[in-house]
């Protein structure tokens, strides 16, 4: 038996957790690789896409990059509960440089001490470095805590690069930073109840942003607040509601404390003997100041067999003139912007448990007239093509 049919505390399957503390549906895996040493349970996951990426406009970029990450977990028995250890990896400051990659309408995090705008943040390296304790209570009730010096609060959906609705997607929802982008948070201590269909949990985080030193640890502290919710009720299904206080989010605003609202589904299914069907929708809001801005954003993909994969995003959201810096707007009007994106990949080979595909992606997004001069036009287009390398997936045993 795969351990990816291995039973955690309360028979849950091991592969329901997605990053951080977050559940997927049973009935579908990101892939990764798995052995035993001894009494742990050890699961290596991982992508790496090597990318031509070319944004159009009079605001585009093109770039030659790597996109990456890596993570271990190892997982054991442990006075009567089951102890995790998990550490994930990132290249992407020296592979798409600090100044991250062209993405249109992308806003969040800063370069240079300046905010970043039509650009996706790298990555930070340490993209998680935590432990995860769950003890049964009883048949039907379990503890959980999770401690990470670098990780993620129980805020938002899974986030994008380990949710299988989007895992061979190589780029960054334009709603990151509403949606789940305190997916790499230095210092988080979380606690949860859960039973095999639901999950309570509250932490404590530090809810300022990465900073431009990529590949330090920052400071770790806890000003910041969530509590989550989720359900899967049935194999099928996976659902959350969140709520977080981020007290001093941007470096460059310290002042200015964000509070994040974000509710999410996703539904997965399998397809024949290799393939598995994900989608995933999100809505997430920011309050600051006294006005929310909202972003929802709903993908799929379809890994279709062992040759083929389809994936798609759609996205809406508001911009101010400040973000997405357009002196020429007072600072505060706010700008609706959508963007739409189809991508495909064919596996060229497989061996070692790995697979390679060579991927396109195209994007085009639609602008609000106060923003045609800016950009040259009020449709720009995204265009990706890339080589994707991956572990073939499991084939899940668990359902
Ligand atoms: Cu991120």
């Amino acid at each position: 038996m795969p351990a990816t049919a291995m039973a955690g505390v309360l028979g849950i399957p091991m592969n329901r957790m997605g990053s951080g503390t977050t559940w997927i549906p049973d009935a579908v895996s990101l892939p990764s690789r798995h052995f035993t040493a001894g009494q742990w349970a050890v699961m290596l996951h991982g992508f790496a896409f090597v990318q031509y990426n070319r944004q159009s406009g009079a605001r585009g970029d093109e770039q030659v990059g790597s996109l990456n990450w890596a993570m271990l977990m190892g997982s054991r028995p442990f006075v009567g509960g089951v102890f995790q250890a998990r550490t994930m990896l990132s290249l992407d400051p020296w592979t798409v440089t600090a100044k991250g990659y062209p993405l249109l309408l992308q806003t969040g995090e800063t370069y240079g001490g300046a905010p970043l705008y039509d650009r996706q943040h790298p990555h930070d390296f340490w993209m998680e470095v935590g432990v995860l304790y769950e003890r049964p209570l009883s048949e039907r009730l379990a503890w959980t805590i999770y401690a990470a010096p670098s990780g993620e609060p129980a805020l938002g959906p899974v986030a994008f690069m380990h949710r299988v609705s989007a895992m061979d997607d190589p780029l960054a929802p334009l709603g990151h930073h509403w949606q789940d982008a305190t997916h790499i948070s230095y210092g988080v201590l979380t606690a949860g109840v859960f039973g095999r269909r639901w999950k309570l949990e509250a932490s404590r985080f530090n809810g300022r942003e990465p900073d431009e030193r990529r590949f330090a640890m920052d400071p770790m502290r806890l000003d910041s607040y969530s509590g989550r919710a989720t359900v899967n009720p049935t194999g099928h299904w996976s659902g959350t509601l969140g709520y977080g206080y981020l007290a001093s989010p941007e470096a460059l605003h310290p002042d200015e404390p964000v509070r994040r609202l974000v509710g999410s589904i996703l539904h997965g299914m399998p397809i024949g003997r290799d393939g598995q069907w994900s989608t995933t929708a999100v809505v997430g809001a920011n309050r600051l100041g006294g006005s929310w801005t909202r972003s929802a954003l709903f993908e799929s993909e379809a890994v279709l067999d062992d040759r083929n994969t389809v994936f798609g995003r759609a996205e809406k959201g508001n911009r101010s003139a400040e973000e997405l810096a357009v002196g020429t707007l007072p600072a505060d009007q706010s700008l609706r912007v959508a963007s739409i994106s189809l991508g495909y990949i064919r596996e060229l080979a497989r061996g070692r448990g790995m697979t390679t595909g060579l991927g396109t992606r195209f994007a085009i997004s639609v602008l609000p007239r106060a923003l045609e001069s800016t950009y040259g036009t009020r449709t720009p287009t995204g265009f990706l093509v890339f080589l994707r390398v991956r572990p073939v997936r499991s084939v899940s045993m668990k359902m």
